[in-house]
């Protein structure tokens, strides 16, 4: 898990208004003509809405169960959230040592009743009640870090004792070991034999990224196990994402409470014993069934939760039930609109806008983002993604609202959630300069798990070919990644098909179309990469861009695409295999969703598509999340349903 911290760098002084109840706040248009406006984040139902109404809100479930099961545990979960608005179930300790997304941890514990309280000193730990170790960094950062603060001792001999309640997660796993090859080779605490190793396996894409299951290798409170299962011992789905792991062996297996089936051998995705416990895996990410394993540590296993339900007959076959799960991703595309408020929209190949009688009106409004993301998540969307598709056109400090929705989704959205545009290095209007890195952070902060890069990726790729294939080590892509981990960093390519009557017409890869010919009957396409949303077209290739990146150090590819974006007839699975077939990291397949079947048919046409995303048949209310995933899973296809 390469991945990183360090994060008391300038982020703080990026002016946010924080989770006040009315977002208001003023930014110049540079390159657009609309002057100074004043926007407004419309977040509530009847109209601005605070974090505290959101943490008042019951929450609603998605379940695949029957309807008397699934009310019973809507009865029992939102018993929980009752118990959470009111007084607290008590204290719990969170070593927040600067890394990545750790809000969400802290949303998690809160969400569930408890108060959490911040580790300042060594001291605090060997007064702590509950300890929570959350990790997102690389190795060594995070060992450089605790041992900068002298936490290294005092959290030994808290884990040491193993008389009070301790949680690692992913990382904060991982340092439990000797060490890591990560970073070089790293020592660890050293309080679990071993040591840990990058995925390996043969054509294996690497991060680790997505939904999937345990095998439980003993009793426990703390991992669910999935109803029905003939084989008793696998638990549901939840959400991992790392590039190495520590494997068991004879001097640990007293350690090991479950491992995961993921590359050449089986890997250890959660210890325990005693009182000390540790996920590979991530809780706060894992839907319900995450916050239930939070709510048994924390309540000794007196947790009432229930989230095991019986799985619905289409997901009866092993392949469906057990492995990495194909994710279906919903995607917010926001901006402003013209009266100024932030809105969730969607085009037509990238044009946004209402069209009547041919003339250019309204940018088309389909709800508000906070709001949307919060439906997603109950509908059962393994990931949510956010891109403000007018990024590019000012300095991210007019986005600042961006952040605020993620405060506020990552309040009641226990998936991972990725935000996009303007991810760059700008100078506000104030001549105040902000590197790309300052900028992710402050997302980060916020309650992203990853930032998606798009114009400022094709300008990094080009400079890479032309520099021999080489980085220079200050890109976007290079920077984020080297700090938070590959697998924080997603490329969103909005590609357009170029038409070529011979291959040898353009220095890119071409590919001989079976989908669609060029106007003039050309049989030959390549992907031409653009930039500032479809805008301009640079002579660089999908293929060209994907594989630069992989090389700098990107984890994940959204690869869009012009031509299909919102007409409903299928994900292009000639780009989607090209990109996929040329790198080893995940790929997400976009544009052009309009029926279950587009789901099941891009996975089954290129398996090594690791997800898919749709907007406007989610907006629009066309298809739900489960009837996508009912048709993968009766087309045999692992899902998390
Ligand atoms: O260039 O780093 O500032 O990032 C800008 C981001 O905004 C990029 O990720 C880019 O893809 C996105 N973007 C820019 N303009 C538009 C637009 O629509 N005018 N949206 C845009 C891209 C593509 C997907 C869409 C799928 C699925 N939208 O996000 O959601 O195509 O749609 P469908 O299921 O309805 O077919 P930067």
């Amino acid at each position: 898990m390469k991945v990183m911290m360090m994060m008391t760098t300038a982020i703080t002084t990026i002016p946010t208004s924080t989770t006040s109840s009315t977002i208001m706040y003023n930014s110049r248009s540079s390159s657009n003509s609309a002057a100074t406006t004043t926007s407004r984040v419309m977040l509530g139902r009847r109209g601005m809405m605070t974090s505290d109404d959101f943490n008042s809100r019951r929450i609603l479930f998605h379940s695949s169960r029957s309807r008397s099961s699934s009310s019973r545990c809507q009865h029992k979960r939102k018993s929980l959230i009752a118990a959470a608005a009111s007084a607290s179930k008590g204290e719990v300790s969170l070593l927040d040592y600067g890394a990545g997304n750790v809000r969400s941890v802290r949303n998690a514990m809160q969400k569930l009743g408890y108060t959490v309280k911040d580790i300042k000193s060594p001291e605090d730990i060997l007064a702590a009640k509950k300890l929570v170790f959350p990790g997102v960094g690389a190795y060594g950062s995070a060992m450089d870090i605790l041992r900068e603060r002298k936490l290294i001792e005092p959290l030994r001999e808290y884990v040491l004792d193993g008389t009070k309640p301790f949680m690692g997660v992913c990382l904060g796993l991982q340092l439990l070991f000797d060490g890591s090859e990560e970073s070089g080779g790293v020592e660890g605490l050293g309080l679990i034999p071993g040591t840990v190793t990058k995925f390996t396996g043969d054509d294996l894409i690497v991060p680790h990224i997505g939904w999937n299951v345990n095998e439980v290798k003993r009793e426990s409170y703390l991992i669910d196990l999935q109803k029905d299962d003939p084989s008793v011992s696998v638990s549901e789905r939840v959400y991992f994402v790392h590039s190495y792991r520590a494997l068991p062996n004879e001097n640990n297996k007293d350690w090991v409470l479950s491992t995961c089936d993921y590359g050449s051998e089986p890997f250890i995705s959660a210890v325990q014993k005693g009182n000390v416990m540790a996920t590979q895996f991530h809780p706060e990410k894992s839907g319900f069934t995450g916050l239930k394993i939070f709510d048994q540590f924390l309540s000794g296993g007196k947790s009432e939760m229930e989230t095991s339900s019986a799985l619905p007959s289409s997901a009866s076959s092993d392949a469906v039930r057990k492995g990495l799960a194909k994710r279906v991703i919903a995607c917010l595309d926001v901006r402003s609109n013209d009266a100024g408020d932030l809105v969730v929209t969607k085009g037509d190949s990238y044009d946004v806008r209402e069209k009547s009688e041919g003339e250019s009106g309204d940018v088309r409004n389909l709800g508000k983002p906070v709001e949307l993301a919060k439906k997603y998540f109950d509908m059962g969307a393994d990931e949510v993604s956010f891109l403000n598709i007018t990024g590019y056109r000012d300095t991210p400090l007019k986005d600042a609202p961006m952040i605020d929705v993620l405060k506020l989704s990552s309040e009641t959205v226990f998936v991972p959630l990725t935000v996009g545009g303007g991810i760059r290095d700008f100078t506000d209007s104030n001549g105040k300069h902000y590197s790309s890195l300052e900028v992710a952070s402050a997302y980060f902060a916020s309650g992203a798990d990853k930032v998606s890069i798009g114009s400022d990726a094709v300008e990094v790729a080009e400079k890479f070919y032309a520099n021999n294939e080489q980085g220079d080590g200050t890109s976007s892509i290079e920077t984020i990644s080297n700090r938070y981990g590959s697998q924080a960093v997603v490329i969103s390519i909005d590609p357009r098909r170029k038409y070529e009557t011979d291959p040898k017409n353009t220095k890119n890869k071409c590919i001989e179309t079976k989908r669609k010919l060029g106007p003039n009957g050309e049989k030959y396409c390549w992907f031409q990469c653009t930039i500032k949303g479809g805008r301009e077209g640079r002579d660089i290739g999908a293929y060209e861009l994907a594989i630069a990146m992989e090389k700098l150090g990107a984890g994940e590819i959204l690869l869009n695409c012009i031509d299909e974006d919102g007409q409903g007839n299928g994900f292009d699975h000639e780009l989607v295999k090209m990109v996929a077939d040329a790198v080893k990291i995940p790929v997400i397949a976009s544009s052009g969703a309009g029926h279950p079947r587009h789901f099941s048919e891009v996975f089954g046409a290129v398996p090594a598509c690791s997800a898919a995303l749709a907007a406007g048949i989610f907006h629009r209310d066309e298809v739900t999340v489960k009837e996508c995933k009912e048709d993968m899973a009766k087309s045999g296809l692992p899902t998390r349903l």
